[in-house]
């Protein structure tokens, strides 16, 4: 069926007309739209339509962001912040629900739209990482008081990096695509790191590192920066909000965002950890994440960016090896370049260990 998203947005409770929706194509899961309403030049809407496939329990998605937004919310509006920038919030339907779910359209939800400020793709100006970084460890304070068990696990083990290459070795055994043969030394490489994969799935599991409520999603086009201040005002994309490590949060921003590249580069030459980009995202996270760290943590700083990168290279090859059933993909053999990208990342930052520890060192 062909779905119009003016229909979907009118089913909202906001009265004013949409007249444009754009597409935001820089996530890999949910498809988004900027909607702008009554012919003006900013948008004013944030429309989603999530990811059912991926997100089973859209009720139980939806009551976590509900409940983590309430919290940020209040805490903003304690600190006399700005709630209209600060933090998301969600437009109920006409009908008074915190979204849109029906077998027709599938599962919607509105959010305000966060005006005269930027998601980056990469931090190209000096500054934007270091602010990223501290919206992001501020965002773990924030949540630190927050009921973790309230909080429904939307995406099982989601970092659970024993289980992720459980999944990888699934798909490379029953290679449904028929696509094993182009990646003998992927596979090879994936294998030799296996025992990585338990650090810290067992320190977690031991009481050596804390389970805390995380974002889990902490790419820097998660965080709005400021377009006047510069500043990380508002942390979004906030669907895999569970309880988990501050070592996943720490690490898929460096993977992300201290790479020389982007996620998918083909030219592998380009593909490597910058250790003043790693600087920057250190003097960051640890200024917001204040006091909320551990010596275990920050000793495993380095290792996460590493294991994060790891768990993608997992990710990718294995949708690439199920047939690209997971992520969007917008070119031939996505996947499997972004794949090969992340490996190289991962490769380099194993070699750049000591360099990361040595930074960390300086601002603790
Ligand atoms: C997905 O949708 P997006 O781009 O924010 C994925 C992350 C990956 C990321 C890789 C729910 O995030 O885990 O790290 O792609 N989200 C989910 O770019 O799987
Ligand atoms: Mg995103």
């Amino acid at each position: 069926m062909e779905i119009n998203l003016f229909d979907i947005f009118a089913q909202f409770s906001p009265t004013e007309t949409a007249t444009k929706c754009e597409p935001i194509t820089a996530g890999l899961i949910n498809h988004t739209y900027a909607v702008y309403v009554n012919n003006e030049t900013t948008p004013k809407y944030v429309l989603q339509k999530i990811n059912t496939n991926i997100f089973k329990d859209s009720d139980g998605l939806i009551e976590n962001i509900k409940g983590v937004c309430e919290h940020v919310r209040a805490k903003v509006i304690a600190n006399g912040g700005d709630v209209q920038r600060e933090v998301l919030t969600l437009i109920p339907t006409k009908d008074g629900k915190n979204y849109l779910h029906n077998d027709e359209v599938g599962a919607w939800r509105l959010y305000n739209f966060i005006t005269d400020a930027t998601a980056h793709q990469s931090a190209s100006k000096p500054g934007i990482l270091a602010s990223a970084a501290e919206a992001f460890g501020t965002y773990q304070n924030l949540l630190s008081d927050y009921p973790a068990e309230t909080l429904h696990e939307t995406i099982p083990n989601f970092h659970n990096t024993v289980s992720r290459y459980a999944d990888f070795m699934k798909a490379l055994e029953a290679d449904v695509a028929g696509r094993a043969c182009e990646c003998g030394y992927e596979i090879e490489e994936i294998k030799k790191h296996e025992p990585l994969a338990h650090v810290v799935v067992d320190a977690l599991a031991n009481g050596e590192i804390p389970l805390r409520v995380t974002h889990n999603d902490t790419k820097l086009n998660n965080v709005m920066i400021d377009n006047n201040t510069g500043k990380g005002i508002c942390v979004i994309d906030l669907d895999t909000v569970m309880p988990g490590s501050l070592l996943y949060d720490f690490g898929d921003s460096i993977r992300f965002a201290a790479c020389n590249s982007a996620e998918d580069e083909e030219d592998l030459s380009k593909v490597y950890l910058r250790l003043d980009l790693f600087e920057e995202y250190v003097s960051g996270f640890l200024k917001g994440v204040g006091k909320n760290i551990t010596a275990k943590e920050i000793e495993l700083l380095p290792f996460s960016a590493f294991l994060l990168t790891y768990e993608l290279v997992l990710r990718f090859l294995g949708d690439y090896l199920n047939g690209d059933v997971y992520f969007q993909t917008r070119r031939d053999k996505h996947n499997l370049v972004r794949a090969r990208a992340q490996l190289k990342l991962a490769l380099d930052m194993e070699s750049k260990l000591d360099d990361m520890a040595a930074i960390v060192k300086k601002y603790i």
